[in-house]
């Protein structure tokens, strides 16, 4: 089989890659080792900033986003019983679209679906061939058949733990990392959220989030050390814990019930460069990785794609300036991106190693915080999104 773009990976940078691609008239073949339903069963961000509500739009897959998802002009934070707002609208004039990834990741299947677009899943052994070469080609098992796929470019959109990135010899990539002593539990129950906005909570026992998914759904986070086994949690446990560590007006209203999923995920930061090698392009999590608490990981994935699309679509147009700009155009803000990520999560989780010293350095961030308006105008244009 021959195609111009093969992309590695069905989430959704592969999938919206492939969607915006195509309405350029570009050819792509993308190669997922999951199901369907396993890549729809993940539950993971939440909060899109505009870049990516535009892109989404772009792609023609903005509809049902516009109709169910939520718009957030701003965000609690609170400090043991103390809280205050960030008012994204007041001091940068954008909001935040609430929409979780897994709808964004069921409307790009539908896209694509209507398009015919050619998605194989249950894939093994992918392997990439002559990325550095000017005839790549991608050879994989599917049913135990191997099949080749020859193309002009590779995208490498598999995720962190895919196969792209690992393809670029170790002389070529740099990688740059820093694993937190701790993890986010995480609960989906299928209750009204707590407020109608969300709420960071800073707290001596351990950071907590309470988001949303929609009226009756709501997600709630929070830190916990990485070695607790999930069964310790149990959804009471979950629950009086929670409770302990929102303001609380917010204790007082939180409508609890059974959880409909619950998963402990580890938080890293981490960054590949650089993120083109020859004709291998990597895309969101197959390059870099941050912890959630600034809600960019799936944010960072969409602007990779934008950068992509350009480059690409300026290739066969004649032009190779996108191309070959790409990894310095996308590492740019990654890296703003990560900063913020790390910032926020260092300001609002506890470390294990924490003196008496740093614990007052993040109560003088926060009230520091509360007080300035220029830096809540700092935090919500990070928030918001910075620009591609
Ligand atoms: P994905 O979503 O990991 O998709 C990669 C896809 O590639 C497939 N794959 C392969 N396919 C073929 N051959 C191989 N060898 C392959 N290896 C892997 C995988 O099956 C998968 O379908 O990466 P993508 O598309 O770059 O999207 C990135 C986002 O998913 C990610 O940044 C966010 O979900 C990160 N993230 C969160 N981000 C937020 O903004 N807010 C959150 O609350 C949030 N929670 C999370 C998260 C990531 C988590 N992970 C990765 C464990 C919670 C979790 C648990
Ligand atoms: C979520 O709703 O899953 C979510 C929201 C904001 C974050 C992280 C996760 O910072």
């Amino acid at each position: 089989m021959r195609t111009q773009v093969c992309i590695i990976g069905g989430g959704p940078s592969g999938l919206l890659l492939s969607q915006l691609l195509h309405l350029h008239g570009i050819a792509t073949v993308v190669l997922e080792r999951r199901t369907r339903a396993y890549v729809l069963s993940r539950i993971r961000a939440g909060v899109l900033e505009w870049g990516g509500v535009d892109l989404l739009r772009q792609a023609g897959v903005g509809d049902r986003m516009d109709a169910e998802g939520f718009v957030h002009e701003g965000t609690r934070l609170s400090t043991g019983n103390r809280s205050f707002r960030i008012d994204f609208k007041a001091l940068t004039g954008q909001q935040v679209m609430v929409y979780g990834q897994t709808e964004v990741t069921r409307d790009l299947y539908e896209a694509r679906d209507r398009m015919d677009g050619k998605i194989v899943h249950e894939v093994e052994d992918v392997t990439l061939h002559g990325a550095d070469s000017d005839t790549p080609f991608v050879t994989y098992l599917k049913g135990g058949t191997e099949h080749r796929i020859d193309c002009d470019f590779i995208a490498g959109c598999d995720g962190f733990h895919g196969v792209s990135r690992k393809s670029i010899p170790t002389s070529v990539l740099r990688e740059f990392e820093r694993v937190y002593p701790f993890g986010w539990l995480g609960v989906l129950s299928e209750t009204p959220p707590v407020d109608h906005e969300l709420i960071y909570a800073q707290h001596e026992r351990g950071f907590a989030l309470c988001s949303m998914r929609n009226a009756h759904l709501s997600r709630y986070y929070i830190q916990t050390p990485l070695d607790d086994p999930l069964d310790k949690w149990t959804d009471q446990a979950f629950w009086d814990e929670l409770r302990r560590r929102i303001p609380a007006d917010a204790a007082e209203r939180l409508i609890t019930g059974p959880s409909v999923e619950k998963s402990i995920a580890p938080l890293r930061s981490f960054v590949a460069e650089p993120m083109r090698w020859g004709r291998l392009f990597l895309v969101g999590d197959a390059a870099h990785i941050v912890p959630p608490t600034g809600a960019k990981g799936l944010n960072l994935a969409f602007s990779d794609v934008h950068y992509l699309r350009d480059g690409l679509v300026r290739h066969y147009q004649g032009d190779d300036e996108g191309i070959e700009t790409y990894s310095e155009r996308a590492l740019a803000r990654v890296w703003k991106s990560e900063r913020f990520s790390w910032s926020m999560t260092t300001l609002l989780h506890r470390f294990p190693d924490q003196s008496t010293f740093d614990l007052r350095m993040q109560d003088s961030e926060l009230a520091y915080l509360e007080s300035s308006r220029a830096a809540q105008t700092a935090l919500a244009e990070n928030y918001i999104g910075l620009p591609y």
